[in-house]
């Protein structure tokens, strides 16, 4: 497979054509925290969301879903409970999931639970640079749910943890890693603004769901996502006066961004 930059960056905008052509419907089983952040930034892009997160519905919908969100950021009970239902009807319907591990390695009930969601082999697993060093077993995690290792530090972790999923793995930070064990490819777009609202990273994980869900080539929809929604910020932030409007900029700068502006400022590598 060719998985040259430039390809890539070809990849990421028919990817980008594809996802507001088909509206994939995202079933996110996500954090309080973030839940209207999520469904909007879906909705911007040109995807569609449902916060589909308890027990005896999670797994239905996960069948009719495009994708599925799991993000163990507030995981109750009952969510955790919904979050294996909607994994293995996931698994057995071929829908595609993305696994953000938020906070593991910090914290030890949802650690338990993201040792037993990695053997159900998410498509994808993102995460800041300690929670991937926690999934994998080479850290103790991070401040809480912020990251206190850098992304290339956490690499080696991020590709054998590929290894062992079958999946692909994406470490967010200053410059954006992902690997599925034998590639890596760096996206260098974002802006700091996206660690100053909530949600900067969550957010993305549904983004990932929405573009895994039109391609079968997780690698190259993982990188469509990142570059897409990290290009989007730069947008958002030329525009924003502080994180407030930042928050509202980046919603419109999602549902702006086009291919030729993706082609103009994506800095794959
Ligand atoms: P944390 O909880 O540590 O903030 P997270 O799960 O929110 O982690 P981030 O590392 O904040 O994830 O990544 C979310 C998005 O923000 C990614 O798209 C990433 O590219 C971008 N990003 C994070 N830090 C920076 C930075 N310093 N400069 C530019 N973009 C950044
Ligand atoms: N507390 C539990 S989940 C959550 C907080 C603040 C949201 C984390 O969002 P992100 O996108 O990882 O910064
Ligand atoms: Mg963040
Ligand atoms: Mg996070």
């Amino acid at each position: 497979m060719t998985r040259t930059p430039d390809h890539l960056l070809d990849l990421t905008c028919s990817a980008l054509e594809e996802v507001r052509a088909r509206t994939p419907l995202v079933q996110c089983i996500t954090n309080s925290v973030v839940v209207n952040v999520t469904a909007n930034s879906l909705l911007a892009l040109g995807a569609s969301a449902a916060m589909v997160d308890i027990p005896g519905e999670a797994g239905p919908f996960a069948t009719v879903a495009s994708g599925l969100l799991v993000n163990l950021g507030t995981p109750t009970s009952e969510q955790r409970e919904a979050m294996l239902e909607a994994v293995a009807a996931a698994s057995e319907a071929g829908t595609p999931w993305v696994l953000d591990p938020v906070a593991v390695g910090a914290l030890p009930v949802r650690t338990a639970l993201a040792g037993r969601l990695v053997d159900l082999g998410p498509t994808v697993v993102r995460g800041n640079a300690s929670e991937i060093l926690a999934v994998a077993g080479a850290g103790a995690g991070g401040r809480g749910v912020d990251a206190s290792d850098g992304v290339e530090s956490a690499l080696p972790a991020a590709r054998s943890l590929a290894e062992r999923t079958g999946g692909v793995v994406a470490v967010s930070g200053p410059v954006d890693v992902v690997t599925d064990g034998r590639d890596v490819i760096r996206i260098a777009n974002g802006h700091p603004l996206l660690t100053r609202i909530t949600g900067g990273g969550c957010a993305l994980g549904a983004v990932m769901a929405a573009f895994a869900a039109v391609d079968d080539d997780r690698f190259a929809t993982t990188v469509a996502a990142i570059t897409v929604y990290t290009v989007a910020a730069e947008l958002a932030a030329a525009r924003a006066a502080g994180p407030g409007s930042f928050g509202v900029e980046m919603l419109d700068a999602l549902a702006a961004v086009d291919a030729d502006t993706i082609r103009r400022l994506g800095m794959l590598s």
